[in-house]
């Protein structure tokens, strides 16, 4: 018996078979959601298309989150099919490119700050805006946030600050959103070689110190982060809201490996 039977999820970020939304699009359906996807742009629907056919899906409707009037027309679109349903997956991140590499204080602009902010932690909470009449009771949203919104790490720079904005904006919306209850959450995901990922410097060399400091000895990967997103969606998570999950094979909570 799966634990999302019955439950309507809607999924933002899928970008290819690497991406933590197709994780967690797998995990859900195997425990027995129905789902709904967005794509960013016509370059991605085809693919989307795709991934949502093979997890019994045919909702599919753009998104660009930069974009108020978008996140209404999608919802506007979600309503012809799903009138309510049960939360949803936000699993998008995004900052220009030339804020993610070198001296913090070097590469941040007015611009670079402003995208950042509005792209990866805003549109959380815009989304929610626009769909709250649309959510049953016990629904569950989620976000995913990386341990840059809690320590400096090199090159992650201006992501970090909208990480950290992202966070807060998790405890905010869940107490918002709790007397209506709606339950508001973030996985804090250990990282992962996915397009958002690719091309980032010294990801490799990351990655590679990760598997001997983290205590599971391992990279974490899209399954363990689908995982612990179903459960988070479910009922089973009824007590957790306002969260920041680690799953990241206890990363942060160690400083050496022997
Ligand atoms: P990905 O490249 O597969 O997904 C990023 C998604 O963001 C894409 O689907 C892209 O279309 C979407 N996106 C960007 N700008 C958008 C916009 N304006 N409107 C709509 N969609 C937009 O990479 P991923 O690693 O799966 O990223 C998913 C989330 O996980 C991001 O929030 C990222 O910060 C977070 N995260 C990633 C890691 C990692 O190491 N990969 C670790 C922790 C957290
Ligand atoms: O959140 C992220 C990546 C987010 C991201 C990635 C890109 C690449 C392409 C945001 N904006 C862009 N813009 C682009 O033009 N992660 C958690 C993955 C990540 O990115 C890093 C990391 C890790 C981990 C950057 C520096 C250091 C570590």
């Amino acid at each position: 018996m799966g634990f999302l039977i019955g439950k309507r999820i809607l999924i933002t970020g899928v970008a290819s078979k690497l991406s933590i939304a197709y994780g967690i699009a797998n995990a859900m359906h195997k425990q027995g959601s129905e789902l709904a996807f967005t794509y960013q742009n016509n370059k991605l629907k085809p693919r989307v298309e795709e991934f949502a056919a093979s997890l019994d899906s045919n909702i599919v409707i753009e998104c660009d989150v930069s974009n108020d009037g978008s996140i209404i027309s999608l919802f506007s679109e979600l309503q012809k099919t799903w009138s309510k349903f049960d939360g949803f997956v936000h699993a998008i991140g995004f900052a220009p490119t030339d804020q993610l590499n070198g001296d913090y204080i070097d590469a941040v602009t007015r611009d670079g700050f402003r995208i950042a902010h509005e792209v990866s932690s805003y549109s959380f909470v815009a989304m929610a805006k626009s769909c709250r009449e649309m959510l049953n009771k016990n629904a569950s949203l989620l976000t995913l946030t990386y341990l840059g919104a809690e320590r400096a790490v090199p090159n992650y720079n201006v992501m970090g600050l909208a990480k950290a904005s992202l966070e807060a904006n998790v405890r905010y919306m869940a107490n918002a959103m709790g007397p209506q209850g709606i339950r508001v959450n973030a996985i804090s995901a250990g990282p992962i070689r996915t397009l958002a990922a690719s091309g980032i410097k010294n990801f490799r060399k990351m990655l590679a110190h990760y598997d001997v400091v983290t205590p599971i000895r391992r990279a974490i990967n899209i399954h363990d982060i689908g995982n612990s997103a179903a459960f988070l969606c479910s009922n089973l998570a009824a007590g957790i809201t306002g969260e920041i999950i680690h799953v990241d094979g206890g990363f942060s909570i160690a400083v050496m490996s022997e």
